[in-house]
């Protein structure tokens, strides 16, 4: 799978995107580019450990650029929110960018074709168009507020499954420092034998989108910041899904916890991870 992943960087013909939308897909089109150079380079530098993490630093952050580059060009007014810049209020204080150029870096770092491009518009405090590109495997995941949500110009729904046993749900465990690994433990022993497998492949964006696709039908996850959401929230809520914190409110933005699901299994999902 390392090398050149196939890159369709047309456009397709069959989406219809409004003007914002389309400035969001041109942007992630744009450093996908660039990032798809930087990902065939990273398996020449797995023998420095230093080298490759700063190499992938530099290719996030550059990435960031062009994304911002962008956005600020087609949209000056617009405020911005991104994981490797600080935070800009824009002259049009109610609309801004939520971006995370590269979401999945680990994954990235080790050559694992799973990372994406995701980038969020908000307006008034609510996320209103969505923009989640996987660019290893060319699929575009666009959503607007209203509009459904969209896999490479093709309609996407989250799945029609009711029993937990036929289920499959995704999770992100966490790593490093994050002191919450127990809790995430003691969900997966809950979960895991009333259902169909728990998969956690690296990126919450692409997590997202997939219960949006209807290939999860359930997703969980602690302690993530708003750009690795944003986008993903409103494609699931598009696709006729239902998100929500871990115990089932609206708290996803100030907790950084988020629990999304096909609306049939919601409740029972809440509960079974809660025990
Ligand atoms: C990552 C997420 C992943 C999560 C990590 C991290 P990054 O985003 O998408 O699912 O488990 O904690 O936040 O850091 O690659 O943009």
């Amino acid at each position: 799978m390392r090398g050149s992943p196939a890159l369709n960087l047309v456009d397709n013909p069959m989406a219809n995107y409004t003007a914002n939308l389309n400035v969001m897909v041109k942007a992630a089109r744009n450093a996908a580019r660039g990032l798809i150079r930087d990902f065939g380079e990273v398996e020449n530098l797995q023998v420095s450990i230093k080298g490759v993490s700063d190499f992938v630093s530099n290719a996030d952050v550059k990435a960031e650029e062009r994304i911002r580059a962008d956005l600020t060009y087609a949209r000056p007014a617009y405020g911005w929110l991104g994981e490797e810049s600080e935070e800009v209020i824009g002259d049009d204080e109610t609309r801004r960018w939520i971006v995370d150029p590269l979401d999945g870096t680990t994954n990235f770092l080790h050559g694992l074709p799973h990372w994406a491009i995701s980038i969020a518009m908000e307006h008034k405090g609510e996320v209103v168009a969505a923009v989640v590109l996987d660019p290893a495997k060319d699929e575009m995941f666009t959503a607007e507020k209203g509009q459904g949500a969209w896999m490479n110009g093709r309609r996407i729904r989250v799945s029609a499954r009711r029993d937990l046993s036929e289920c499959i749900f995704a999770t992100g465990v966490p790593f490093g420092s994050k002191k919450t690994l127990p809790d995430t433990m003691n969900e997966l022993m809950r979960l895991m034998p009333v259902c169909a497998g728990v998969r956690r492949f690296g990126s919450a964006a692409l997590d997202l989108a997939y219960v949006a696709a209807g290939r999860y039908d359930g997703y969980w996850e602690r302690e993530l910041s708003p750009w690795d959401v944003a986008a993903g929230l409103l494609l699931v809520r598009e696709a006729g899904g239902l998100v929500s914190d871990l115990d089932g409110g609206r708290n996803v933005f100030s907790t950084g916890d988020v629990l999304a699901s096909n609306p049939d299994i919601h409740a029972k999902f809440v509960k079974s991870l809660k025990g």
